[in-house]
């Protein structure tokens, strides 16, 4: 019984040594500690022994079962160590290596002349109000000096969400809803998307981004007019730049104007920006019409006020020297990456 205990051992022990895995030492654990594992065998057979070699053969299979136990344990825990280790080396990160980068981006050629002009006018003590681009008609039109069936409604066609409400044509309801308000005087400027029903070309779209400018107070002249927006006009296209106020007709200003401005390219002697004719025109204005201020509860015999009104995407593309408008709505890398 000695030797087969002894030889259960060895036996035992090669197997544990040789086990390539956790559950291989498992399976060696139930053949030969398990319930029916030969240790246990040894033990069944013990019966036939006699009153003093049990004790004796008792003790010698118990260390034997001890040994074989420890041996499988520190096996496992040698395993388990070895297993960790790898999967610490698998997963080792390395903090030196540069971290990815990202690509900083910038204001959409649109916005960063929106920024130029708002910040032209705040210098000159302006508000930068916004409103609803889904609109009454009352405030697209009526309240402008445009009734229905009046012609400037066709050339500012739009679409209608019913009847009475339409996706605006211009700012100008901004500028209403805060005269309004009644609280005067008001110097402001509204910029913001606008609709019309127009077809796409490179100098049209269906929707683009108007800037209107609205001042009312006592003793507005149109000197203030000549003056601020020559003012504007240099600033944004430098000092030097001439301005030229033509005569024009808009239902809600009396007297209007359109104003070119000198060629900031050619400074008028002719190119393709002037398309040579040494003027651009860039934005209508106006002293705000006297019914406009009535309707609005505000009495023309005290107050009186200019407006103004431009493209934000014709500045862009005569700024940014862009060709087509289309470009500005592509949202093409390569294109916006230029500015
Ligand atoms: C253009 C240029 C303009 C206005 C807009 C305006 C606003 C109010 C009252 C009077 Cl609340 N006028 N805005 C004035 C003149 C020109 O925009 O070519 N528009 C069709």
């Amino acid at each position: 019984m000695r030797e087969r205990l002894a030889k259960i051992k060895l036996e035992a022990a090669e197997k544990i040594r040789v086990a390539g895995s956790v559950e291989a030492l498992n399976e060696i654990r139930v053949a030969y500690l398990g319930k029916k594992g030969q240790i246990t065998e040894v033990l069944k057979s013990m019966k036939n022994l006699s009153a003093e070699e049990k004790p004796v053969v008792g003790q010698l299979v118990n260390s034997t079962r001890q040994e074989i136990e420890n041996y499988l344990d520190e096996m496992k825990q040698s395993m388990e160590e070895k297993l960790l280790e790898a999967k610490m080396r698998s997963e080792e990160i390395d903090v030196t290596l540069p971290g990815r980068s990202r690509e900083l981006g910038h204001d959409h050629p649109n916005n960063m002349i929106l920024r130029q002009v708002e910040d032209i006018f705040i210098g000159m003590g302006y508000e930068v109000v916004s409103g609803p681009e889904i609109e009454y008609d009352h405030y697209n039109f009526e309240a402008l000096n445009i009734p229905a069936n009046h012609p400037a409604k066709d050339e500012q066609d739009t679409f209608y969400i019913n009847s009475d409400i339409l996706l605006r044509t211009q700012t100008s309801s901004v500028q209403i809803r805060e005269m309004e308000k009644g609280v005067l005087p008001i110097r402001m400027i509204a910029p913001g998307r606008v609709f019309r029903a127009d077809e796409v070309d490179a100098t049209h779209s269906p929707s683009f981004h108007q800037i209107e400018g609205l001042v009312v107070d006592k003793g507005i002249t149109f000197a203030d007019l000549k003056g601020t927006l020559e003012e504007f006009c240099k600033r944004f296209f430098g000092e030097d730049t001439k301005t030229k106020f033509r005569p024009h007709h808009f239902p809600f200003t009396e007297p209007s104007a359109e104003v070119d401005v000198s060629c900031f390219k050619c400074h008028g002697k002719g190119c393709r920006f002037c398309k040579d004719e040494g003027w651009i025109e860039i934005l209508g204005c106006g002293m705000v019409h006297p019914h406009v201020l009535e309707m609005q509860g505000i009495d023309p015999s005290v107050y009186s006020g200019f407006a103004f009104g431009f493209g934000l995407e014709r500045l862009t593309l005569l700024k940014c020297e862009i060709d087509d408008m289309r470009l500005l709505y592509e949202n093409d890398l390569r294109f916006l990456k230029q500015f």
